[in-house]
């Protein structure tokens, strides 16, 4: 289906190319599946792009819990997101003054190079948004920053007011993609999508298709009601590569994610 028609409003108010460029990705697969490939290896990584590649639109990593990780290796796994049609996400939590951010930016993983993605605490202040583009620009490449406006974990701090600045803050940042939302408690996602308006993205980790809670404080929401309450991505991770089929399972996140995309915009 035509992206434009599918996305509705948020195809219209969304401008940035790399929002377009995610859209019309998710529109190929017909997914808003963005993979938490949490494996400890490349090959482990990589063997899940090959078999998952064509359920979803979006490739989430921490690169420093690969335990093999090589710059060679990892072209492989760019080149291998490239080859399925995928953003590449580097959920890098930042947190430091600009000048850092943009330093480790570059750093041992070169995630400035590869990366189309990272996520940012607002924590330290804008000027951490600047150093993420400033890396970029750097390697001439572009990307978007994923600003922490809540978290799924139990316990976490990201909310009132807090959450409320770095919503304010983000949407007056033209380099800010969007924000992370709590995938596991909708009635969180819709307030977090009233505070933000159509023109950002909102992606969601904390979703399974067997909802509660998980390891070590993790809560997991249904990932059809956290796209009715506003997600534009639902962030799976074991949900996909612990399952007995990694491809069903991914097709099956695929399927409930788009289907709620179409019937929140009545495509
Ligand atoms: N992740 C979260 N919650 C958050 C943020 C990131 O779970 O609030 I920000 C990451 C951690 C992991 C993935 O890489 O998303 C979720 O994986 P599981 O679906 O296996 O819980």
């Amino acid at each position: 289906m035509d992206a434009a028609r599918a996305w509705g409003e948020r195809w219209s108010s969304m401008h940035t190319p790399i929002a377009r460029r995610y859209m019309a990705t998710a529109a190929r697969s017909k997914s808003l599946v963005c993979l938490a490939a949490d494996r400890p290896t490349l090959a482990g990584v990589l063997d899940l792009v090959q078999e998952v590649g064509e359920h979803i639109a979006a490739l989430k990593t921490h690169v420093d819990l690969v335990e093999d990780w090589t710059a060679d290796g990892w072209a492989e796994v760019r080149a291998a997101a490239d080859a399925a049609d995928l953003l590449l996400f580097e959920d890098r939590k930042f947190a430091d003054i600009g000048g850092i951010t943009r330093n480790q930016m570059h750093g041992l993983y070169g995630i400035a190079g590869w990366s189309d993605l990272v996520t940012a605490h607002l924590i330290s202040g804008p000027d951490i948004v600047d150093g993420c583009h400033a890396a970029w620009a750097d390697r001439g490449r572009e990307g978007g920053v994923l600003l922490l406006a809540q978290m799924s974990s139990r316990g976490n701090l990201l909310a009132g007011q807090y959450s409320e600045a770095v919503v304010h803050h983000g949407l007056a940042h033209d380099g800010v993609f969007g924000f992370i939302g709590n995938g596991s408690r909708p009635h969180e996602l819709e307030d977090l999508r009233s505070r933000v308006g159509n023109a950002r993205m909102i992606w969601t980790p904390g979703v399974n298709l067997a909802v509660g809670d998980g390891a070590m404080g993790q809560r997991y929401g249904d990932p059809r009601e956290a796209v009715l309450a506003g997600s534009d991505a639902i962030v799976v991770g074991s949900g996909i590569h612990r399952a007995s089929s990694p491809a069903e399972a991914a097709a099956a996140y695929a399927e409930a994610s788009w289907s709620a995309l179409l019937e929140r915009t009545g495509a």
